[in-house]
């Protein structure tokens, strides 16, 4: 069963309970909830990972080598900021979906700039929570 891995970045451990406006209301055990379930209604394993923290992150990225076929990944702040998330995924070679809550590009210039995306199979922005889920449907449907 094709497996995929689910890497949530900083500060996404309070989602929905701060900045709903922004963020919406689901928190994030109801949004890796429901990975979980729509990874079982399409045949895939899901796992789900969250850190505050960047070495942590690198780690999860290289374990996911030879365990998962692809990332779907919300780097938070570290997006707009972290060679060494850009580094990781180049280096694992895995397809790594990048995801944001939040329409980036309607925000502050500093969330514009992804330094991510280029190592990414594509960007999912804006579309709330669900992002997550539209990013599983596509490593599932082109591994
Ligand atoms: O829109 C997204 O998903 C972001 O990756 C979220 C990051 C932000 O730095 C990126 O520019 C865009 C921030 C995550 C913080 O999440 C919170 C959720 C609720 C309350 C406070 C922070």
């Amino acid at each position: 069963m094709p497996s995929i891995l689910v890497l949530n970045g900083p500060n996404l451990n309070l989602l929905g309970t701060r900045e709903p406006a922004i963020y919406g209301a689901d928190t994030l055990a109801d949004v890796e909830r429901r990975c979980r379930a729509l990874g079982e209604s399409l045949g895939s394993s899901i796992d789900c990972l969250q850190s505050n923290h960047e070495g942590a992150l690198v780690d999860a990225i290289h374990d996911a080598r030879g365990r998962h076929a692809g990332i779907v990944l919300n780097a938070g702040a570290y997006t707009h900021t972290s060679i060494a998330l850009r580094d990781a995924i180049s280096g694992v070679a895995l397809p790594c979906v990048e995801v944001h809550v939040s329409n980036v590009h309607a925000r502050e210039a500093f969330r514009h700039h992804s330094v991510i995306a280029p190592v990414c199979r594509g960007v999912i922005a804006g579309f709330g929570v669900a992002g997550y889920e539209l990013a599983i449907r596509a490593l599932a449907e082109d591994p």
